[in-house]
């Protein structure tokens, strides 16, 4: 396969690459910096990446890719009983982490290779196999602990390429984002996507309006972000004449990872007459479609197909539906270069994903507009809930909350935010129902097994949880109160 990076050989080496906060490094800095440690990780079956959002995280992926040794990037507020089932899946060889980076105690049994942003080596060829996995990324499902998703290098390339014929997204785009670097939205389309195109990134470390606002009034010609960020600017614009004016100036103001309410799209356009484009996709499959910079934002859709991709709407038995109606709704299939080859040593699950003749499940329930425009409008699955932009499983919440000795039983759903799109709320029966344990105490316990994205912003409780004849606890009961 080509390279995936042309730039970090091609380009002017003053060009900038990358930038987190005052620390910048230029396409030669970065080149010099992952050649040195794609020659100190070379030969490695897999190296884990603490994707802390810094230059090393960068730099680190960068240099597996180069070194084609497939890199586990791991959320740096998991917490312990996630970090050890993602070690003992993944089974890295080692761990880059940023020198001064404090390690957790399930990381401190690794061999540690520290990131050095100044070092220097030569680049190796980056020609590997386009099938080669290059990324091991961890997705939550309804139920049991994440599974690893693996990304060949072909899906990285067809994406990026995808995206930048569908945005005219090129060498003279800077991004800004402030996302986590653990996901494919932050860290494929946010990081990788800039550097396969030659462009550069600003990393805000953190998402603020302020550091949109800043970094669009300075250049910044594009922006990407979740729902809540967008959430977070519209509440925000109307009083905020610079931040109007960096996002009139911007060239494109993308959202996904999940849906954009209509109203903050409408808030954001009344203020700027500036729509932000939605575009879909999914870990297992990166992107699928999106709304072109040359289409029409309508409210509410994820645009079209992206080049390369074959979507198709099914009813329960997979056949498909072929009305263009606005209104028949299926599940939406995919199949193209850009999907996944396997969820890490789960053959069940990925055989249980894909149909017989390859098309990939997504889970996610749509109409079609007569133009070919996607409409996301439900998900299949109840126990999947989406919070600030995280996928988070029912499942993996309720079994850590079993283990708080307080917890007799346990459900948890999600129900609808204005800020985070779905807050997690925990229904507990507690073990004594005249001292259950309070709402601080179980999201602590579950931040602290899991990760603070995954902790209930709600804990109810309860004498008894619903369940139906069969003992099944019946959600949509809790949730409808
Ligand atoms: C709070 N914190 C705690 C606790 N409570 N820590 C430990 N124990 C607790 N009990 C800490 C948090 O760690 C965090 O620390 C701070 O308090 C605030 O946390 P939180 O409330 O969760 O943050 P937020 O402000 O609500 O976050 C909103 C956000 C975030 C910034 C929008 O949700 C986010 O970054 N979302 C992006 C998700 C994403 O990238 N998804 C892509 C996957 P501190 O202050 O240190 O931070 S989907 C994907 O990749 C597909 C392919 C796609 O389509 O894109
Ligand atoms: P993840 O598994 O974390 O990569 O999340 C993928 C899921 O996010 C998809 O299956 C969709 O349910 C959701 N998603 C991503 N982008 C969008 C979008 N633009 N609109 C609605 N849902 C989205």
């Amino acid at each position: 396969m080509t390279p995936l990076f042309p730039a970090l050989t091609h380009d002017p080496a003053d060009r900038p690459a990358l930038r987190f906060g005052e620390r910048a490094l230029t396409y030669a800095q970065l080149a010099a910096a992952a050649g040195a440690l794609a020659g100190r990780i070379g030969g490695a079956s897999r190296v884990a990446v603490r994707a802390t959002p810094t230059l090393e995280t960068a730099v680190a992926v960068v240099a597996a890719l180069l070194a084609d040794v497939p890199a586990v990037p791991l959320n740096p507020k998991s917490g312990d009983r996630e970090l050890a089932h993602i070690l003992a899946d993944s089974a890295p060889a080692l761990l880059l982490t940023a020198p001064d980076d404090q390690l957790p105690a399930p990381l401190r049994d690794l061999t540690r290779v520290d990131v050095d942003v100044h070092a220097t080596g030569p680049v190796p060829a980056d020609d590997h196999a386009g099938q080669a996995p290059a990324l091991v990324v961890y997705t939550s499902g309804t139920t049991g602990p994440p599974k690893g998703a693996v990304l060949p290098r072909r899906a990285l390339a067809a994406t990026l390429d995808a995206l930048a014929e569908a945005w005219q997204w090129t060498g003279d785009d800077v991004l800004v984002h402030g996302l986590p670097l653990f996901h494919v939205h932050g860290l494929v389309l946010g990081v990788l996507g800039p550097l396969r195109r030659g462009g550069s990134l600003r990393h805000l470390g953190r998402f603020s309006t302020q550091g949109v606002t800043r970094e669009l009034n300075a250049g910044a010609t594009m922006l990407f972000g979740v729902p809540t960020m967008y959430h977070r600017i519209a509440e925000a614009v109307t009083g905020d004449p610079d931040l109007v004016k960096a996002l009139t100036g911007a060239r494109l103001l993308v959202s996904g990872s999940a849906a954009l309410p209509v109203h903050d799209h409408g808030r954001i356009a009344t203020a700027t007459g500036r729509r932000v484009i939605e575009r879909y996709g999914m870990t297992e499959t990166l992107m699928n479609t999106s709304v072109r910079a040359d289409g029409e934002a309508r409210p509410g859709t994820v645009g079209v197909p992206l080049r390369g991709v074959e979507l198709r709407l099914v009813e329960e038995d997979d056949t498909e539906i072929t009305a263009r109606d606005g209104q028949t709704v299926g599940e939406i299939q995919v199949r193209g270069p850009n999907l996944f080859s396997e969820y890490l040593n789960r053959p069940d699950a990925t055989a249980a994903a894909f149909t017989a003749d390859g098309w990939f499940r997504t889970g996610d329930m749509a109409v079609r507009d007569p133009d070919g425009y996607v409409r996301i409008v439900d998900r299949k699955a109840t126990d999947l809930i989406k919070s600030g932009g995280y996928k988070i499983g029912a499942g993996e919440i309720e079994n850590a909350l079993l283990e708080h000795p307080g917890v007799r039983e346990a459900a948890v759903t999600g129900e609808p935010d204005a800020d985070l799109g779905e807050r997690i709320v925990a229904w507990i029966v507690p073990a004594d129902p005249g001292s259950p344990p309070s709402a601080e105490e179980v999201a602590g316990h579950v931040a602290e097994r899991l990760a603070p994205h995954k902790r209930p912003r709600v804990v109810r409780y309860l004498d008894a949880l619903p369940r139906n004849d069969m003992g099944k606890i019946m959600k949509r009961a809790l949730a409808d109160g």
